[in-house]
């Protein structure tokens, strides 16, 4: 029994060192250059593997995706039918709250005209905003928009809704949910987050109509994926002023062309995709719990539902 590791983008090492003290005996198979028997392997550890990567394993129990969204995955019609599991580890949601807490405080607080003013040396208050009464948004109430939910709501936001597909029941957020509770709950969002994963019901929700049903002076804060947004209904709505900013981790193409008008918005505030990172050290016990229920036949939690897409 091996496991084989997929990234073309991540040092292996790093998750070899992290897994092998927990998984004794621990056979550490690397793609393409050290892959030895194909049919040894059980279990792949995979970030965006190449389309077609996964074909040549016949033993194939799981696939562990090294992140929480699968996106990149479930589109391969070569993907071996075996479950997918997608990673929730208690450091990538906490990263990722952090960095929308940050978002979302950075707008709360006008530090997005405080920046400017500084810049010209203005010195300006501003009125104050009641954070109790300031309407948030969260697109996508799963592992990270609850847990950024229960965070804003600690920080005293009490007026923070989440939309789902199914009904939530998250002390202190009101959920709305399924695709006809879009537009109220846009329409009473004034900081809009974006955390569903991308599949082909998400592909492009944010776009000239869901903006144009946010409220005048609105903003937007996408760490979920760039291809929930239409990006030219994105600049457009900030250039006529109706979303007065946005925190973008995520883009279309990435890393985002040097020609983007993205990256010269003095509207927008970007960060190369690193909302939350995941983290070897801190995943592998949930990993090695993972492999070791495959190999003992056990229930595999947080597998992913290939019809939904996430
Ligand atoms: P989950 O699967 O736990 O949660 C997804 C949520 O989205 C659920 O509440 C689900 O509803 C909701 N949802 C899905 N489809 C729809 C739909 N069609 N209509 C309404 N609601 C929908 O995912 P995670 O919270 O773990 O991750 C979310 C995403 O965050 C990932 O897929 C990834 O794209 C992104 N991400 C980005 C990172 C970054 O660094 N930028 C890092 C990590 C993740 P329900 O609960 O009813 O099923
Ligand atoms: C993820 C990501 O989905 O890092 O985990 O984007």
């Amino acid at each position: 029994m091996a496991i084989v590791f997929i990234s073309p983008f991540d040092p292996p090492e790093r998750w070899r060192q992290a897994l092998a003290p927990l998984l004794p005996g621990l056979d550490w198979r690397v793609w393409p250059d050290s892959v030895g028997n194909a049919e040894d392997v059980d279990v792949a550890l995979v970030w965006r593997p190449p389309p077609g990567s996964l074909r040549q394993f016949p033993n194939l129990k799981a696939i562990y995706n090294l992140g929480a969204g699968v996106d990149s995955i479930v589109s391969d019609e070569t993907l071996p039918d075996v479950p997918l599991i997608h990673m929730v580890d208690s450091a990538l949601t906490r990263g990722m709250s952090e960095w929308v807490v940050y978002c979302v405080l950075h707008f709360h607080r006008d530090f997005h005209v405080f920046r400017d003013f500084q810049k010209r040396h203005h010195w300006r208050e501003l009125p104050a905003r009641d954070t109790a009464v300031r309407p948030i948004g969260i697109l996508g109430l799963g592992e990270l928009g609850q847990d950024a939910a229960v965070k804003l709501r600690a920080m005293g936001f009490g007026a923070i809704a989440g939309w789902s597909r199914s009904e939530k029941h998250v002390e202190g957020v009101e959920s709305f949910y399924g695709p006809d509770a879009l537009t109220p709950f846009l329409e009473r969002t004034e900081i809009l987050v974006c955390l569903l994963p991308l599949t082909a019901a998400t592909q492009g929700i944010v776009n000239r109509r869901t903006l144009a049903a946010l409220p005048e002076g609105a903003f937007f804060i996408n760490a979920a994926r760039g291809g929930h947004v239409v990006e030219q209904d994105l600049l457009a709505a900030l250039d006529s002023g109706h979303i007065a900013g946005a925190a973008l981790d995520v883009f279309r193409a990435e890393p985002l062309p040097g020609d983007s008008p993205f990256w010269d918005h003095p509207k927008v505030l970007i960060t190369p995709h690193v909302a939350s990172i995941s983290m070897p050290q801190s995943s592998a016990a949930e990993i090695a719990d993972c492999i070791r229920r495959v190999r003992q036949g056990r229930r595999l939690k947080n597998i992913v539902d290939r019809t939904r897409g996430y």
